[in-house]
């Protein structure tokens, strides 16, 4: 999930002496294993598959076979990522298969929770399994060595962490896909996951060869113009609320298929209420395949959305949350709105 995160720092040298170990402990299995496979959870962002190259060319640089299989194809729009397209195997291929079979380690990035990696899940089920991941704790965790850190603006700051805690080796490749990492993570440096640390980190991968503006285009400057005319139908549903404290747009099913869009093109349609001024919730509406209504929320402190999103049966972060509920879409927003007005009241 894209997300803005929040909370507090790293805690005392108690806390610090215990992350340091488990940091330790994620290298040496990293260390001894001869192959490992690496997932993200389903509709990667540019956070899941950043984190995902970027320890694939890690692990390869220092001679581990290393493999992304995902719940869901890798995204197009971070495909230039990889230095070679045969790193990333198709969940349903035989090559994934026997690779899972092969392998002595799985690594779930960006996601700790077994619904959000779909049907990877009975692929990696008799491996080994590290995960490390920066959202707050949801309800049906992966079993394994968790690495979870909610203050991290991103998955990439923690996967930055465990190679520079390694002492690398460093390449463009790493340094590229981690800048992507953090820069979408935190809505190219906007969201209040925006840390000094964040920022720190994005300073040393330009060092190491990953380009801003590059990245930053790649992200933000090649959207296909279906895009725009999808975003002019969903600007005809935005509706202000409360007095401007909520606002939400949704996105009409019928312009969806009849302009052939995908996910990908709906990356940032929810900024488009959060940034009216006075809106401190905001919500994007859309219909999933199966029917059903997923909503994806934002807010200003002290909103705290992934309350609401949890209460809806999703989660994610602060600032930063989603859910799936009943539609259809009228009756969705009523009972979305509705949690929305119980959270705000104060
Ligand atoms: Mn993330």
């Amino acid at each position: 999930m894209t997300g803005a995160g929040g909370g507090g720092g790293g805690g005392g040298a108690g806390a610090g002496a215990v992350r340091a170990e488990l940091f330790e402990r994620i290298l040496e299995r990293l260390g001894g294993a001869r192959s490992v496979v690496i997932t993200t959870h389903a509709n990667a962002d540019g956070d899941g598959a950043g984190s995902e190259v970027a320890l694939a060319a890690f692990l390869r640089e220092r001679g581990t076979e290393a493999w992304i299989v995902n719940p869901t194809p890798f995204p197009e729009s971070f495909a230039f990522l990889l230095p070679e397209p045969g790193w990333v195997l198709a969940a349903k291929s035989a090559a994934a298969v026997r690779r899972c079979r092969e392998a002595d380690l799985a690594v779930i990035l960006d996601t700790a929770e077994v619904p959000r990696i779909g049907r990877v899940k009975p692929l990696i089920r008799d491996l080994p399994k590290v995960v490390i991941d920066h959202h707050p704790p949801g309800k049906r965790p992966i079993e394994g060595l968790v690495l979870r850190e909610p203050a991290a603006c991103a998955t990439g700051e923690l996967v930055y962490e465990l190679i520079d805690r390694a002492g690398g080796p460093w390449n463009a490749v790493i340094a590229r896909a981690l800048y992507m990492a953090i820069l979408t993570d935190t809505g190219g440096f906007r969201f209040t996951n925006t840390t000094p640390a964040c920022l720190r980190i994005a300073a040393r991968l330009a060092e190491l060869g990953a380009s801003p503006e590059e990245l930053h285009r790649a992200a933000y400057g090649r959207f296909h113009p279906r895009r725009f005319e999808l975003l002019r139908e969903a600007l005809a549903t935005l509706t202000v609320h409360r007095n401007g404290r909520v606002a939400w747009m949704t996105v009409p099913a019928d312009a969806y298929l009849r302009l052939g869009a995908t996910l990908e093109d709906l990356e940032g349609f929810v900024d488009v209420p959060r940034a009216i001024g006075g809106v401190e919730v905001a919500a994007l509406f859309r219909t999933t395949s199966d029917g059903r209504i997923k909503v994806s929320l934002r807010s200003l402190p002290p909103a705290d959305v992934n309350r609401i999103a949890v209460e809806l049966g999703g989660g994610g972060h602060l600032r930063a949350a989603a859910a799936v509920v009943k539609g259809p879409l009228e009756a969705a927003i009523a009972t979305v709105v509705a949690r929305v007005e119980e959270g705000l009241l104060d």
